[in-house]
């Protein structure tokens, strides 16, 4: 199945790009006049939330134009951070701008618990049926910024089913299956099922 990736982050649609392409699926990014749409994000609610946002207005801009019926897909991610009850979760990419990779680590450096998960949700719709696919990728904090690949908190997390290195240095890492948009990606495969749909 084709299916169009709502998302601004090249990253996502790699990834997603490289788990569902195991199952025969082909994913490109959704592009509207040349550019990703933005969406209106309820934060404050969470990534479920958010992302069943993005789903109903991405299958909104596209209603009435060719790509009408189209598989869309739309992800929702962020970092919990268990000593601060989950926070920043949906609120992710707004943290990581003001304050920085090591703002996050400043604000673990008097002796708080470093444990941590990645959570994604992922939807697909063709604008009949809905498909939604989780997933959790836990981990730990690192003392310090450690390696330059993949994005956002990946320099600063190590998963607990890794070699005690963060993402950031070990970059196939992010495609060796253990991440939550693997996971989710995953999820959606199954529920997907064959391409022939
Ligand atoms: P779209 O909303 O356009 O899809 P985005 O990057 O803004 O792209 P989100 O709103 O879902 O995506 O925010 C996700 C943020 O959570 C992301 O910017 C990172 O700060 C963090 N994050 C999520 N998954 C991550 C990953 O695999 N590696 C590193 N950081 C991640």
């Amino acid at each position: 199945m084709r299916i169009l990736f709502a998302t601004s982050n090249p990253n996502k649609v790699e990834e997603a790009s490289s788990v569902l392409g195991k199952s025969g699926h082909r994913v490109e990014q959704l592009l509207l006049d040349g550019e990703p749409p933005d969406f209106d994000e309820p934060k404050e609610l969470g990534l479920e939330a958010v992302a069943v946002a993005k789903i109903q207005q991405a299958l909104g801009l596209i209603r009435g134009t060719r790509l009408e019926g189209s598989a869309i897909m739309v992800e929702d991610s962020g970092i919990f951070l268990d000593a601060f009850d989950d926070w920043p979760g949906a609120e992710s990419s707004d943290v990581e701008r003001e304050i920085g990779l090591e703002g996050v680590l400043s604000m673990l450096s008097d002796g708080r618990q470093r444990g941590a998960e990645y959570r994604a949700v992922a939807i697909v719709s063709d604008g009949f049926g809905m498909w939604v696919g989780t997933g959790v990728c836990r981990g730990r904090i690192s003392d310090e910024a450690r390696g330059d690949e993949g994005f956002g908190y990946d320099p600063i997390f190590v998963p607990d089913d890794g070699d005690g290195r963060t993402f950031g240095e070990w970059g196939e890492g992010k495609s060796s299956g253990i991440t939550h948009r693997a996971k989710a990606m995953n999820r959606l495969a199954e529920l997907l099922g064959s391409p022939s749909r």
